[in-house]
């Protein structure tokens, strides 16, 4: 901070001059968008493959992962994870390749939150 009019070409340093009210400027940080990936119930795919699914793919405890198998299967669809778009598209296709590797109308998709 100056009092020196020599120095004082920025007006925020003038603390006599009230004209200039704008005092503070927000800084204004992007935060990434994040996108939910679900998986949707069918009548086909063993829930043991679901439960084995939620366990490699999604980092769930067993108990954890067939809780939530039993969500899609009750409900229809369940939100699995909140991802970067990246890891997003990245876990439904290894799940998508997956399913069909073993033959398994499982179908995972993701969308914007
Ligand atoms: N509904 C399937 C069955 O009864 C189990 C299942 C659960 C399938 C979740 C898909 O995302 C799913 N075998």
């Amino acid at each position: 901070m100056t009092t020196d009019p020599r120095m004082m070409a920025d007006k925020r340093d003038d603390p006599a001059d009230e004209t200039g009210v704008i005092t503070k400027t927000k800084p204004k940080t992007q935060r990434p968008p994040l996108y939910k990936v679900l998986l949707l119930n069918d009548d086909y795919t063993p829930m043991e493959f679901v439960v084995h699914v939620l366990e490699r793919f999604f980092g769930m405890t067993h108990a954890q992962a067939f809780e939530l198998m039993l969500v899609v299967h009750k409900k229809g669809v369940a939100v699995v994870g909140v991802f970067s778009f990246e890891v997003a598209e990245t876990k439904v296709a290894q799940v998508m390749d997956f399913a069909r590797r073993h033959q398994h109308p499982l179908q995972c998709t993701m969308e914007k939150e």
